[in-house]
């Protein structure tokens, strides 16, 4: 009797009774590759700066593209936060408020960009949706329409790192992070250059600048000058799961967004950690 009630009451549990501190004794629970929870789905990440920010000579033509690739995928896309946040933080960091502080105002403006591009999107049945619903609900969202919008930036706010004084993770690593945490087929990042050059193509040495058409992310890790993406996105490609590569677009030119996303090599295409990361 004594015996049937403790082993009612025992949950048979492999972690329960260890530290999660050693990777020897969590390796044959925690030791799997995680499962795609919605493999059919494709990201893509518009530019604040590099194409919301422009106005309607960038945006309509972009709504159009991205309207006439509806019958073919089903769209994540996420927007950044452009002009709007870079004077944020100008003034913020005047006032000397901490980056956790700066993060959660800045995203918003990715969110605000998010609100304009879903309403240009609205006949087609698309809607901004809520970083929550990203989280939780996105399934059925995308089964009743063929795309949705949401602002790109990772939701930190004051968990933000204090190592530099502006946020590190923002749009580019927070589409990518949520790209490979839902398992997605893909993350195309939409800029106003052709790729990754070897050095800024709008900056003084412009004019000698190369387009680097393919590369590692720990190429890039190594590269000195500036980069058209964040930072920390190579930090969160060296941890990925699942995407294995992303290609990063000009969104000025028509029909390069489509061809990304047939998965036509038309940018820079940027091979992720993943096959280090295999289990
Ligand atoms: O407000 O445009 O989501 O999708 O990082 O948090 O600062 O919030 O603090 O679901 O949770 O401004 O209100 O705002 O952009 O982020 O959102 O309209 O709690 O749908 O309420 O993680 O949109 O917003 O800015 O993304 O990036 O209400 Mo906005 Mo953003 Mo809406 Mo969202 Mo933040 Mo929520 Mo959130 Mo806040
Ligand atoms: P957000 O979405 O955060 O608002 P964005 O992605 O739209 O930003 P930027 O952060 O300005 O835009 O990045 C794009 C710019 O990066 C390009 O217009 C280019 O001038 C610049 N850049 C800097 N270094 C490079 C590089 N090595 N190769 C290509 N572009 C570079």
């Amino acid at each position: 009797m004594t015996d049937l009630t403790s082993s009612i009451k025992h949950l048979g549990s492999a972690l329960a009774q260890q530290t999660l501190l050693d990777g020897q004794l969590t390796r044959p629970v925690a030791g799997h590759r995680p499962i795609r929870i919605l493999p059919w789905l494709q990201v893509v990440k518009i530019g604040g700066r590099a194409i919301m920010d422009r106005g309607r000579d960038a945006i309509l033509p972009v709504v159009e593209e991205l309207r006439r690739m509806l019958p073919e995928h089903r769209l994540l896309i996420l927007t950044g936060a452009g002009v709007r946040a870079r004077h944020l933080y100008s003034v913020g960091l005047d006032l000397g408020l901490p980056s956790g502080s700066l993060a959660p105002l800045a995203a918003r403006e990715a969110g605000q960009n998010g609100h304009i591009l879903a309403a240009m999107l609205a006949p087609e049945g698309v809607s901004y949706v809520e970083h929550h619903t990203v989280a939780n609900q996105l399934a059925i969202h995308l089964s009743a329409a063929r795309a949705v919008v949401s602002s790109a930036f990772p939701p930190y706010h004051h968990h933000e790192f204090p190592h530099s004084r502006i946020p590190m993770h923002r749009a580019d690593t927070g589409a990518f992070l949520i790209a490979d945490a839902l398992g997605a087929a893909g993350l195309t990042i939409v800029e106003d250059v052709d790729g990754v050059y070897t050095a800024d193509p709008n900056g003084p040495d412009g004019a000698k600048a190369e387009l680097i058409r393919e590369a590692r992310f720990s190429d890039f890790a190594k590269h000195e000058g500036t980069l058209p993406f964040d930072r920390a996105l190579l930090d969160v490609m060296g941890t990925a799961r699942h995407i294995e590569r992303v290609q990063i677009v000009n969104g000025l030119v028509p029909g390069r967004i489509t061809s990304a996303l047939r998965g036509e090599h038309v940018g820079t295409i940027v091979h992720t950690g993943t096959g280090a990361n295999a289990a």
